[in-house]
């Protein structure tokens, strides 16, 4: 309770304000006797409404920013991320202020483990207690990056923030009860003086203290879910391999694109960056050699060649205007004894977008249907990567009936003719028998001095899905460097263990 000097001093800081505290039951008084009391309460609701309406639309710009200032998933990952994500977001929609006051709560690193569990159960759901499976060096990675942005996402948003530590918090809390009873005894001297204008302002300051307190509890709670998101992201972005110890580009190219690029007739200069991986595929006469050397618009492709099952695959650099720096793969049919399915599985997970090349006129697409569902079935049990986008190439549509009639352009959304109904109900064909859609259906015509279609259309296609490839390849990079990085680590450990076992027997020696 207040003791002697307090009280004294209460008693000066009274006789230092009576004089302005009087002005208030004195003017009510004048306002009464002059006749202008209900003018002055009615101004009074009016601005106290106002006040209360600014108040409101402050509170909800308040919470627009700070819904703004929320950290996002990247749309770039892959599924298993997404999931990890989900688990994050729907934690940090149940978390509850109370729980976690920030003023005097040690336990607040216990939120954060708690979110980094949650990731780690998605990774590792086999593993009793996923968390064990960081490694130090990695946690302490996540700490720094999500605390790093956390200070600039506060400095931004919490006034003050940069100058309020949580001990300033504490002290002004010790004093919010000396000044609230202050506020109590002020509140009740008002009342006696002045009822009418006591009860409004009392009601207004319940509303103000509301409003003041909601926000308060907007920005706590923020406050808490962003502390899960940010711990949340970065523990996603490493246990997907997209965070790693080391610094340096994240797309560098790969050693096997490094040494595909050294058996590329057409490398002239190094490449800073990692090249688009394209796999072209189909059984053997498709046309795939034939794509290339139109694509290339130039022979490089031995078309019409026995294969030579000895021959490694055959990568070609192509670089044009609008496309990142890619390595075009030819492979032998694949219904060959030159691709076994083993060599197909292998190809296809380790390139970014996949040209397949069927004959319009060969109606037989069973076998194809079955590697292009094995090809599926591989990229969809691969949730930490993106499937690669697949373009199918329909050749030889020169040959269909009439196969005298060769006068493109061809309108196949409005096919007129026999020949252009013919194309079009082949790309329908193609479509349902490799269970592709309609869209990803390109007819080409790759004969020598008829080409057709593909510097156009199939180019356009091909652009238009760089932005899905490129997404497979950043994963694919990020996933070597995880791997040289682990190897790395690995190595360092074994050094030290080496180390500590040459040193054994001296230790155990006297
Ligand atoms: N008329 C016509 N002939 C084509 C077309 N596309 C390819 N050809 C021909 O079909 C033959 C085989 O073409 P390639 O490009 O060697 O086929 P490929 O798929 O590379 O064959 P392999 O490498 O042996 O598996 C060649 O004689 C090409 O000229 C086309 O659209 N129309
Ligand atoms: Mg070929």
């Amino acid at each position: 309770m207040l003791n002697r000097t307090d009280r004294l001093r209460l008693l000066a800081l009274l006789l230092w304000t009576l004089p302005v505290a009087a002005l208030l039951p004195l003017g009510g008084l004048w306002l009464w006797r002059s006749g202008n009391l209900l003018w002055w309460l009615a101004a009074m609701v009016a601005c106290s409404a106002v006040g209360y309406g600014f108040q409101w639309w402050l509170r909800r710009r308040d919470r627009r920013l700070l819904a703004g200032a929320q950290t996002a998933p990247d749309p770039q990952w892959p599924p298993r991320s997404q999931a990890a994500w989900a688990a994050i977001e729907s934690m940090a929609q149940a978390v509850k202020p109370e729980d976690w006051p920030l003023t005097d709560n040690p336990r607040l690193p216990d939120l954060g483990r708690a979110a980094l569990e949650a990731v780690a159960r998605i990774y590792f759901p086999e593993v009793e207690r996923p968390l064990l499976e960081l490694t130090l060096p990695h946690l302490l990675l996540i700490i720094e990056r999500a605390a790093r942005d956390l200070r600039t996402e506060v400095a931004g948003q919490l006034p003050l923030s940069h100058r309020l530590t949580l001990g300033d918090l504490m002290r002004a809390y010790r004093w919010k009860a000396t000044a609230e009873r202050l506020l109590d005894l002020y509140r009740a001297g008002r009342l006696v003086f002045n009822p009418a204008s006591a009860v409004l302002s009392e009601a207004w300051g319940g509303l103000r203290t509301k409003a003041f307190g909601a926000a308060w509890s907007d920005l706590h709670r923020w406050l808490l879910q962003e502390y899960i998101r940010k711990v949340g992201f970065y523990a996603i972005e490493l246990y997907s391999g997209r965070l790693v110890l080391t610094e340096g580009a994240p797309t560098a190219v790969t050693p096997a694109s490094r040494q595909d690029l050294e058996r590329t007739a057409t490398a002239t200069a190094d490449l800073a960056t990692e090249p688009l991986r394209i796999l072209v595929l189909g059984r053997a006469n498709a046309g795939k050699s034939s794509l290339i050397n139109a694509l290339f618009g130039q022979l490089i492709a031995p078309a019409d060649v026995l294969p030579d099952p000895a021959a490694p695959i055959a990568p070609y650099r192509l670089e044009r205007a609008g496309l990142t720096s890619a390595l075009v793969f030819d492979t032998p049919g694949c219904d060959t004894a030159g691709l076994t399915p083993k060599a197909v599985d292998r190809l296809a997970s380790s390139v970014d977008l996949v040209l397949w090349v069927t004959a319009a006129q060969r109606p037989d697409r069973q076998a194809e249907r079955e590697t292009l569902d094995r090809l599926r079935a591989l990229w969809a049990a691969r949730p930490d990567h993106h499937p690669p986008p697949l373009l199918v190439a329909v050749s030889h549509i020169d040959l269909l009936r009439p196969p005298r009639e060769w006068q493109p352009p061809y309108d196949l959304a409005n096919p007129q003719g026999s020949k252009a109904t013919n194309i079009r109900a082949a790309l329908e064909a193609v479509a349902q028998d490799l269970a592709v859609p309609l869209a990803d259906v390109i007819p080409v015509c790759l004969a020598e001095g008829r080409v057709y279609n593909v510097t156009d259309t199939l180019w356009a296609a091909l652009l238009e899905r760089q932005g899905a490839a490129d997404r497979v390849r950043l994963l694919r990079c990020l996933d070597e460097r995880k791997r040289a990085e682990d190897w790395a680590l690995l190595r360092q450990q074994l050094a030290g263990a080496g180390r500590f076992l040459a040193r054994l027997p001296g230790r155990l020696l006297p």
